[in-house]
């Protein structure tokens, strides 16, 4: 029996039709980040989404993901956002501050927004490991990325997308 039959289990379906998307993808390590994209919109589209449905937004780095996610967010546009980059340790302590602000300022925009935003940074050592996480052997982050967008988007439906009093959020399409 499906969690979804089970009387008192709320879960979000896997089924994109009818949802809408956008996808803020970082240019920074586009050798990796254009390879998780693409394998998030695949995830997506495949699942039902329509290509008109799914928004793609590039910004620099991953830095400038946080407040991209939260002004898409905002729009009122979107049930739900992928956040896409790929952060490589170097020599100094950048990595640490680029990782940290970024995961900190993407949980601050869904709670901030109530629209889900899905987390699909590599935070790598190595270019290597990147590879590993980008389909380039084996499995995609970026297609987990989409199902999970679509999973937290049927999800937020269901249980009601909250928005601060006066945002643009709370004009957000309801079906
Ligand atoms: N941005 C990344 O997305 N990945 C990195 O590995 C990276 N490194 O290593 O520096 C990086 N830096 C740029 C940063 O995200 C901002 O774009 C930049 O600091 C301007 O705000």
């Amino acid at each position: 029996m499906s969690d979804q039959l089970q009387p008192g289990k709320i879960s979000g379906g896997l089924a994109a039709h009818g949802l809408r998307f956008a996808i803020a993808v970082s240019r920074f390590n586009s050798f990796i980040t254009e390879r998780l994209l693409a394998a998030a919109v695949d995830a997506l589209e495949r699942s039902g989404a329509k290509t008109g449905d799914v928004d793609v937004v590039h910004v620099p780095g991953a830095f400038e993901l946080p407040l991209t996610a939260k002004k898409l967010a905002l729009t009122g546009g979107y049930d739900a956002l992928i956040a896409i980059g790929c952060v490589l340790r170097g020599e100094t302590a950048h990595y640490d501050y680029v990782c940290s602000e970024t995961s900190r300022g993407l949980q601050l925009a869904q709670m901030d927004t109530g629209v889900p935003v899905i987390f699909c940074v590599l935070t790598c050592d190595t270019l290597e490991q990147a590879i590993d996480r980008a389909g380039l052997k084996g499995g995609n982050k970026g297609f987990e990325a989409g199902l999970a967008a679509i999973e937290m988007a049927q999800l937020a439906r269901k249980l009601g997308k909250s928005a601060p009093a006066g945002s643009a959020t709370g004009k957000a399409r309801r079906k």
